[in-house]
């Protein structure tokens, strides 16, 4: 690509009474334009990433940075008197719920960032994640219809659609191709589905990640389809260079299943090879079995996925045969490895009627792999425990890691100056160098210049979104992320009220004023994660009307968090809460970006907390809580109404879920969860429990904030020593232990 060309192309855009969308597009368009010749060569050993969802986010900034023209661009726009800034009120696409999502999104920027092949598979939704509001302090949904704007950054490529058969319908697959910049121009290609008013439904909305029945058919529908669509072509390809040698399949493609939301993929290309090909089955799944690895990103039970046999008989009749037949061929394998029926049973496809998509995917991955290493050990000791015993060498960690170049350079141009005004740019690809800045008296009066800056612009941006005023001169604390019972918001709005007692009794003089800022979406069908919603609003409105605290306490949910809300939090924020109940969280990403931008953590022993609080110093962070061992044998004998009877200070904050001092229609779902729930044992995740010691870690937070210098050098020091966690490290990773590719 000519940068001088493409500069001339934004000099020759007239911006005069266009729409700011025109404009948008008229710039997006002259970007892809010049792009074209470099894109889509392929010739070399690939790896291809099967996910059902995308996060990217807002695509312009991004890409115009990974062109090398952002700062280029924004001067030839502001001397036309126009600031490129104004797009921050164009969105893009949410084509995803959370984590995983945005995992994927990452790693496709840092593969085609170190020049590495990678090219992503998934759906084109017509509605994305939905957009969130709230009224009375309740979550309201809305439809996201992204694409009701243009969509200048994909290409349709109409030459190249196929077809896409189930029992009762046949489905047009239409590819959009979205490039990825980096140093190699990558492809994310999300299907369409398109032929009738039904198959358009495939590809209608984003699948919630804990919803119900009636929609299980359509969710298995949506993940064939865009398996069976990336598969169909991947191999068409293969055969027009290679012939039918699908022997040598495994030498060119490196095929990765983003959890198990793809692994019809698996039985689609052992129909495709043995139906259509007739390559013997064995032999087709020797090819497979050299061909998949799987990351496992939840050990929630309720998250694993299990499709019933007839369900998925009823559409894909070919794929769950063959499904069965691997069913077959494993217990075979097994029996001859020795294995009781007991082991045979906790690995087996096929159980009372269900497929387990997980256990066929560890079946067939050559490399199973979990996002932190606590997370792996989990699934080395128990959810896959006998697998890992039969199949040791299947098993690896690859500990999550996020862009760098969206998370801070993008994000947080002042904290990116400071660096390179340190130690000159190499960083911007080498982001362990920025370890070697020393924390001096100058580094950090900067980096506390830097911080109050992002603040101050987090207080304007949240005015002005949600029309309230952050305190200003306090300590911000974040816990941005889906809603889950297991992430525990919940226990953070009861320590608000814990320390709302503690402070109307005048006990902690000398405590710092702290805003606490949620954000993050509910299920549209998880009515608990609704309720704590509902309840931290509650909590924020009774803090703001109470005289006594509003001037030391603050709580905020915004709304709509996204992508670029993120951008503009994970830079403004002082504390990052990760307080997950120990041995849930697989990894976590948000506690990554945090560091990255120089908070500290106040955070449980889960996911990646522990490698955050070992490269940065433990004396760095603040941990707290029990551990997930701790947990497990709590759990047998743990009453949380008796607990909470032997606790005054605990007690009290309780009573108010039901008691009708908080604004609102009493609390009665999550007072039941707490001490009546059967599904799991009353207070499952332990926010009762383990309140005390989150209380102590946020006095402690608090306190050490008062000392400005040494508090500004631990989140510094939190900076400094991200570089682990950035995407490239993952992703590189993934090249070299798992999919074997070369850099370019
Ligand atoms: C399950 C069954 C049926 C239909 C859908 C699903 C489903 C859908 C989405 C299950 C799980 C998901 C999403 C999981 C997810 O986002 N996990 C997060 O992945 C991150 C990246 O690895 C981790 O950092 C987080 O810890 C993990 O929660």
């Amino acid at each position: 690509m000519n940068k001088q060309r493409l500069l001339d192309k934004f000099r020759a855009i007239s911006v005069e009474g266009k729409p700011l969308r025109q404009i948008y597009e008229e710039i997006s368009s002259a970007c892809m334009e010049e792009i074209r010749p470099d894109w889509g060569r392929r010739t070399r050993r690939t790896a291809c990433y099967f996910s059902m969802e995308y996060l990217v986010g807002r695509a312009f900034y991004n890409n115009l940075m990974e062109l090398g023209v952002l700062p280029e661009a924004e001067e030839i726009f502001a001397k036309k008197g126009f600031a490129l800034s104004r797009f921050e009120e164009i969105e893009d696409a949410a084509l995803g719920n959370g984590g995983l999502g945005r995992l994927a999104a990452c790693y496709l920027d840092s593969a085609a960032a170190r020049g590495l092949p990678l090219q992503g598979y998934g759906l084109r939704y017509r509605y994305g994640l939905f957009r969130q509001r709230f009224v009375a302090g309740e979550q309201v949904e809305e439809p996201e219809d992204w694409l009701a704007r243009e969509d200048p950054w994909s290409v349709r490529r109409e030459r190249e659609k196929r077809r896409v058969t189930f029992a009762d319908m046949t489905v047009v697959a239409v590819p959009y191709d979205m490039p990825v910049f980096g140093k190699t121009v990558n492809t994310l290609r999300l299907f369409q589905a398109e032929g009738s008013p039904e198959a358009e439904q495939i590809s209608g909305f984003l699948y919630p990640p804990d919803d119900t029945d009636e929609g299980k058919l359509l969710r298995i529908r949506q993940e064939y389809f865009f398996s069976a669509a990336a598969i169909g072509e991947i191999v068409d390809k293969f055969i027009a260079v290679h012939g039918m040698h699908f022997e040598r399949f495994p030498e060119f493609y490196a095929l990765q299943l983003n959890d198990t939301h793809a692994t019809f993929a698996v039985a689609e290309f052992l129909r495709i090879l043995n139906r259509v090909h007739r390559v013997p089955l064995p032999e087709a799944l020797e090819i497979a079995r050299k061909t998949f690895h799987y990351t496992n990103h939840t050990v929630l039970a309720e998250a694993l996925e299990c499709w019933k046999e007839e369900l998925v008989a009823q559409i894909l009749p070919d794929i769950a045969l063959i499904l069965k037949q691997l069913h077959v061929f494993s217990l075979r394998e097994w029996q001859k490895l020795g294995c009781t029926a007991e082991e045979r049973q906790s690995m087996a496809l096929l159980t009372d009627g269900y497929f387990s998509m997980a256990n066929a995917a560890v079946y067939v991955a050559r490399r199973v792999n979990g996002v932190a290493e606590m997370h792996t050990g989990i699934l080395k000791e128990k959810l896959f425990r006998t697998a890992f015993k039969y199949y040791p060498n299947k098993f690896t960690n690859i500990t999550n890691g996020v862009s760098q170049r969206r998370w801070l350079m993008l994000c947080n141009r002042e904290l990116s100056a400071l660096y390179d005004s340190r130690i000159g740019t190499g960083w911007r690809d080498d982001l362990g160098a920025i370890a070697r800045i020393p924390a001096d008296e100058a580094a950090l009066s900067a980096f506390r210049a830097v911080k109050a800056e992002k603040k101050r612009q987090l207080r304007e941006y949240i005015r002005k979104r949600e029309g309230v005023t952050l305190l200003d001169d306090a300590l911000y604390a974040a816990q941005t992320k889906r809603l889950h019972e297991y992430k525990r918001q919940f226990m953070t709005a009861l320590a608000v009220l814990y320390l709302r007692f503690e402070l109307k009794e005048g006990k902690r003089e000398d405590f710092a004023p702290m805003v606490f800022l949620f954000g993050g979406k509910a299920a549209a069908g998880y009515r608990r994660a609704k309720e704590v919603i509902r309840f931290v609003n509650a909590v924020a409105e009774l803090v703001a009307a109470d005289e006594e605290v509003s001037q030391k306490l603050q709580v905020v949910f915004v709304q709509n968090y996204d992508v670029s809300y993120a951008e503009k939090i994970v830079a403004g924020t002082d504390v990052s809460l990760q307080v997950s109940a120990a041995g849930f969280e697989a990894s976590g990403t948000g506690n990554m970006k945090f560091m990255m931008n120089g908070a500290v953590t106040v955070g449980t022993m889960d996911g990646a907390n522990i490698e955050i609080a070992e490269r940065a110093g433990g004396y760095n962070n603040y941990m707290f809580g029990v551990t997930a061992e701790e947990a497990e044998l709590l759990r047998e004998s743990y009453d949380p109404a008796a607990f909470a009877e032997s606790n005054e200070k605990i007690l009290r904050v309780v009573r108010m879920l039901t008691d009708g001092s908080l604004p609102g229609k009493p609390f009665e779902e999550l007072y039941r969860a707490t001490f009546t729930e059967t599904y799991n044992s009353p207070d499952f995740y332990l926010c009762l429990y383990d309140l005390e010691s989150y209380v102590d870690a946020l006095l402690k937070v608090n306190a050490d904030s008062r000392d400005e210098a040494s508090f500004s050098r631990k989140q510094f020091e939190n900076a400094i020593h991200s570089s682990f966690f950035s995407s490239d490290r993952a992703i590189e990773a993934y090249a070299r232990k798992i999919w074997k590719l070369e850099q370019t």
